[in-house]
């Protein structure tokens, strides 16, 4: 093994002098010499190499297994051994939060991650609680296989080329994996949030759709290009030849196909069930080619073999879905009524039918894989008492020529991320300090709550008003009435921007752009289609068509087409809203466990593995805290823990504290056991617990307890003896 020559520091902590400038030399010394990793105490700062690194085969494995922190160079094994060593230790639950912005290396990390798991686990021979053992670990080996498996298939439908980033994830993920007693995984489960479903009908020049249209049109067989009634030229698809960037040279959309079709074997997709999942990439395709046409003022659908091919593929009938596409039912007072849809609604109707078949398609994947490895969670409690990971890897922070309601949906999370960081790492730590009265020097950082709040305050917030517009109707209420009402609630707020609030702002349109100082920078927002996409309707006869289709598994992903049109008043919670609160829920599942961070830079923007865009890298260390938490960090302490817990876990190390302490408080036995054993200097003492400042100490009480346990076993022996 190649052994990696240190340059720079390896812990932001040891700088000389902490500031930026200082901060950015050793990222980039470090960056041009290959080393992609490094710390600021726990927290893993990694640079996408934009390269192979042969940083990651069993040699590393082994030398970063059950290792702490500083026994090794940098390297994001070590965020994954530790977080894996504390849930297995301590049976505590822990997550790997990855964040950074698009094109960082996220998606990279969590794989990096899992596969090191999967690597470091089922080793062992010991038998299983029931003593099946070969099944068992086979069941381990399956589970393993389908938590890494997953990626390419989930991959394939959730993510596509951006202008930012070529595999850029388009949905948010977050993974638990659930452990048995040993540290082995025994299943998992995935939740994803927010799919960019707009996607389907629309691309900005330079991007593409969901890879796996790509995918389908290049690898499929030809029997099934044929069957699917597909032509191979993605330019003859308008739903994907928007972009006109159908060729990608860092994708080989041939070969990923045979890579999802062996993963959905690999994950127990049946054949029919695969059969399923490309008819309907494949019906998107003709249905995107669907037109309208007004004739004798009553519209149709202009004559192509397209609508045979939807329909055939859907598994409906042809007369249903042109009646679906062209017209709705409406009840009204108890009377149901048809109306014809006029060509602009037709077209609507036509794009929110493709986009939630696919959002379907994509859930109902998820769901699939979640069957593949769900533990029963009762049992699991009850049998194996262990623990999880989680791991995050969600869309990073964005910005396009053009920004829409996803854009901001997706800068919302990240800024709901970077207040969990702050949240955690650097007001908690501090709050922390103050209360146990340890000496100490407030470190200034900036709050992105404030943003949180512009985002989500009830009745104030953009994603309230935008709720307050969609409830009137229709025919009142614009995109350009909305902009209103936001400008005029939040005239005043330092973070957001009008022409409306800001006459001398000329780079903003009036009626028709907001602009929101992101935590992460200026984000100008385009007003049109916000409230479209956050009423996110369908209408029911879609609902009710796809219910009635003949295909069991399209059936299936369209339970509420079983209702009658009657029975249909309630008004569905808004895409907003939804995403809100799953971003709420996804912070309190966060909270609730032992987090690591992985914190992602893009070195450049042309993707290029030699440039290091010093003006680039710096913003994003600004906005991401980083000198904020080597400060809170350098001033700070490892490792924190309660008195009497201390003194119960070395008590041995001393012989002033061993086998008891009885001559004061357990602070003051503390106090004489790291007197004694020489580490006073690296030390607090708080009010309620001692503060340590270097893990290494931490390393060396634990060395010399591990050496102390055998002949207090053998001592106790005795003594057990001499009472019998
Ligand atoms: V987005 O928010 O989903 O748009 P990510 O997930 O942060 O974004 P991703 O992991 O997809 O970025 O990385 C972008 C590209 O950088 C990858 O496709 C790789 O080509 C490249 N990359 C990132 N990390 C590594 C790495 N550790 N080694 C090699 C890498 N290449
Ligand atoms: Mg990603």
């Amino acid at each position: 093994m190649t052994t990696i020559r240190e340059v720079g520091v390896g812990d932001f902590v040891l700088l000389d002098k902490i500031d930026l400038e200082h901060f950015m030399q050793n990222l980039e010394v470090r960056f041009k010499n290959g080393l992609i990793y490094t710390y600021i105490g726990e927290v893993c700062v990694s640079v996408n190499p934009y390269r192979t690194m042969n940083i990651y085969d069993k040699s590393y494995v082994d030398k970063y297994k059950g290792r702490e922190f500083f026994e090794n160079p940098p390297h994001i094994f070590a965020i994954a051994d530790a977080s894996h060593r504390v849930m297995k230790q301590q049976g505590r639950d822990t997550c790997i939060v990855i964040s950074g912005e698009s094109g960082s290396g996220k998606t990279e990390a969590s794989k990096i991650i899992m596969k090191y798991i999967a690597a470091v686990t089922n080793q062992g021979m010991l038998p299983r609680p029931d003593g099946t053992e070969k099944k068992g670990k086979h069941e381990i080996e399956r589970v393993k296989n389908i938590l890494i498996q997953s990626n390419a298939i989930l991959e394939a439908f959730g993510n596509a080329k951006t202008n930012r980033n070529d595999n850029s994830s388009r949905f948010g993920k977050y993974m638990d994996i659930h452990f048995d007693f040993k540290g082995d995984p025994i299943g998992g489960h995935i939740s994803n949030y927010l799919l960019e479903k707009s996607r389907v009908t629309t691309q900005q020049q330079g991007e593409r759709n969901f890879h796996c249209f790509y995918q389908l049109l290049m690898g499929g067989a030809d029997d099934l290009i044929r069957r699917l009634n597909l032509s191979r030229q993605p330019d003859q698809y308008f739903f994907i030849k928007q972009g006109n960037a159908a060729k990608v040279d860092s994708i080989n959309d041939k070969f990923l196909y045979r890579d999802v079709t062996t993963s959905l074997s690999a994950l127990q997709f049946s054949q029919e069930d695969q059969d399923t999942l490309w008819r309907v990439v494949a019906a998107i395709l003709h249905l995107g080619n669907l037109e309208f046409d007004l004739v004798e003022d009553k519209l149709e659908l202009k004559k192509s073999k397209h609508v045979d091919d939807v329909a055939s593929l859907l598994s409906v009938k042809k007369s249903d879905l042109e009646v679906a596409l062209c017209e709705r039912v409406i009840a009204a007072r108890g009377d149901i009524m048809r109306k014809e849809h006029t060509e602009s609604e037709a077209s609507f109707g036509r794009d929110a039918f493709a986009k939630a078949i696919y959002e379907r398609l994509f859930s109902w994947i998820v769901k699939r894989i979640n069957a593949a490895i769900s533990v029963d969670a009762q049992n699991f409690q009850k049998i194996y008492k262990s623990s999880l990971i989680g791991v995050l890897d969600i869309y990073g922070f964005e910005i396009f020529e053009n920004n829409s309601f996803e854009q901001f949906c997706i800068n919302y999370c990240n800024e709901k991320l970077q207040q969990l960081f702050i949240e955690l790492v650097l007001k908690q730590e501090q709050e922390e300090y103050n209360r146990e009265g340890i000496e100490w020097t407030n470190v200034e950082y900036f709050n992105n709550q404030i943003i949180c709040e512009l985002v989500e305050a009830p009745h104030k917030g953009v994603m309230a008003i935008m709720d307050d517009a969609c409830k009137m109707t229709a025919e009142k209420v614009t995109d350009e009435l909305l902009l209103e009402a936001m400008d005029k609630q939040l005239k005043t707020h330092k973070h957001y921007m009008s022409r409306q609030t800001k006459t001398t702002e000329k780079s903003l349109r009036h009626k028709v752009d907001f602009r929101i100082t992101h935590y992460a920078g200026n984000v100008t927002y385009c007003i049109i289609g916000f409230l479209d996409k956050n009423k996110d309707t369908l209408f029911q006869d879609f609902k009710r068509l796809l219910y009635n289709s003949s295909d069991k598994n399209l059936k299936e992903m369209w339970p509420e087409g079983a209702q009658h049109i009657t029975q249909i008043t309630k008004r569905p919670p808004t895409a907003g809203t939804l995403f809100k609160n799953s971003m709420q829920d996804l912070v309190k599942t966060l909270i609730s466990k032992e987090p690591h961070y992985v914190r992602c830079i893009k070195p450049n923007e042309v993707k290029s593995a030699s440039a290091f865009d010093y003006e680039r890298v710096k913003h994003q260390v600004s906005y991401l805290g980083l000198i904020e938490n080597v400060r809170v960090r350098r001033a700070g302490f490892a490792y924190r823990q309660r008195y009497d817990k201390f003194l119960q876990r070395y008590k041995m190390i001393s012989q002033f504290t061993w086998p008891n302490f009885r001559n004061g408080s357990d602070k003051e036995g503390v106090q004489v056991l790291l007197k004694e054993t020489g580490f006073e200097n690296d030390v607090k003492y708080g009010k309620t617990k001692v503060f340590i400042r270097s893990p290494k100490t931490l390393f060396a009480l634990e060395t010399s307890r591990n050496d102390l346990i055998p002949s207090i076993v053998t001592l106790i022996q005795k003594t057990w003896k001499g009472y019998r």
